[in-house]
């Protein structure tokens, strides 16, 4: 029995140790290189924002081949556009640009052209002269979702017996210049030309955020005016008008209050809608991690993507929704 222990330990220590190469020189496993990308997002002004910048980070992550270089600008576009000059000096494989509105991208975009980085564009356009500045773009159709939320106006409003008006509404605009804010307000404007009955009674620049909407919603009330509608240009800023409009006196909900209708509908805006308050709230995707990830594989592996990518999108209202439904919500 000795003997056979002693036979066994003198093999072992004659073969070459496991997964060393012959000269005793350790084996490295084939290392894959990560894939260096800078994201320059908008800000962190709302849920939406949040959930997105979440799903960049968990795509982009070290265990999937990425490093991400994450800059928040803060609502600023001077801060992308020095990000993305940044990004430049580091030498990075891929920028993805979050922008936060459509113009002013020209010079910068052929600088980093010049550096030889594809740029990959997410959520909001960018209006450039020469489109081959970016490699894609991948985002929600703005103006479709602004008509989706135009059509269960009139819809709703049809079965009231109130279709001719008169109907305030009152519009709450996301940050100027923004794709978002653009197509949705396009929606809303080219319906009021269409209803002669139907008018804007204020528009204030909310800028995405709660607080500000909140402010200027309470301040608008105080004037003594009156209205049907609010059209919300994301859902945080509802979540600020809603709480304007209670303090004030008023009842949101379709049956006799103020109609709100929302963009985004992120869980919170949800049970605001399942509860009644919210009216109609209309889907806006912010998972583009995952797809933004596809992209730069493609582009590894020296394929061609589509220009553009529209993601697929629905709306609710509290008929349409559950407890259940919230809870499965992924954001
Ligand atoms: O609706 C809003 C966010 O551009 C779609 O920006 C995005 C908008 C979104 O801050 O909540």
């Amino acid at each position: 029995m000795k003997r056979t222990i002693i036979a066994v330990l003198l093999l072992l220590a004659l073969l070459p140790a496991a997964g060393c190469a012959p000269g005793g020189v350790p084996a490295q496993p084939p290392e894959e290189r990560l894939i260096r990308v800078g994201f320059s997002q908008v800000g962190s002004e709302s849920d939406w924002r949040m959930a997105n910048t979440a799903s960049m980070i968990d795509a982009l992550s070290e265990k999937n081949g990425f490093e991400l270089i994450f800059d928040n600008a803060k609502q600023h576009q001077e801060n992308q556009l020095l990000a993305l000059r940044n990004f430049i000096q580091q030498d990075v494989d891929y920028i993805v640009l979050a922008p936060i509105a459509e113009s002013g991208w020209d010079d910068v975009l052929r600088e980093v052209r010049d550096a030889g980085i594809p740029v990959i564009i997410v959520d909001r356009q960018i209006a450039v002269e020469d489109e081959s500045l970016y490699t894609s773009w991948v985002g929600s159709d703005f103006l479709a979702e602004g008509q989706r939320a135009i059509r269960w106006l009139e819809s709703t409003v049809q079965q009231q017996g109130r279709l001719n008006g008169p109907l305030r509404i009152l519009h709450i605009q996301g940050t100027d210049g923004a794709t978002a804010q653009i197509l949705r307000t396009k929606a809303l404007d080219d319906a009021v030309r269409t209803h002669p009955g139907w008018s804007v009674a204020a528009r204030l620049q909310g800028e995405y955020t709660e607080a500000k909407s909140y402010e200027l919603v309470r301040d608008f009330l105080s004037t003594g005016e009156r209205i049907d509608v609010v059209y919300s240009e994301n859902d945080n800023m509802s979540f600020g008008a809603i709480r304007a409009l209670e303090e004030a006196g008023f009842r949101c909900g379709t049956d006799g209050g103020v109609m709100v209708i929302s963009f985004d509908a992120v869980r919170q805006a949800l049970q605001l809608c399942l509860e009644g308050k919210i009216s109609v709230c209309v889907e806006c995707n912010p998972l583009h991690g995952p797809r933004v990830a596809a992209l730069i594989r493609q582009l590894e592996a020296g394929e061609t993507p589509a220009k553009l990518t529209y993601v697929d999108e629905t709306f609710f209202s509290p008929s349409l929704l559950s407890e259940e439904r919230i809870r499965q919500r992924e954001y």
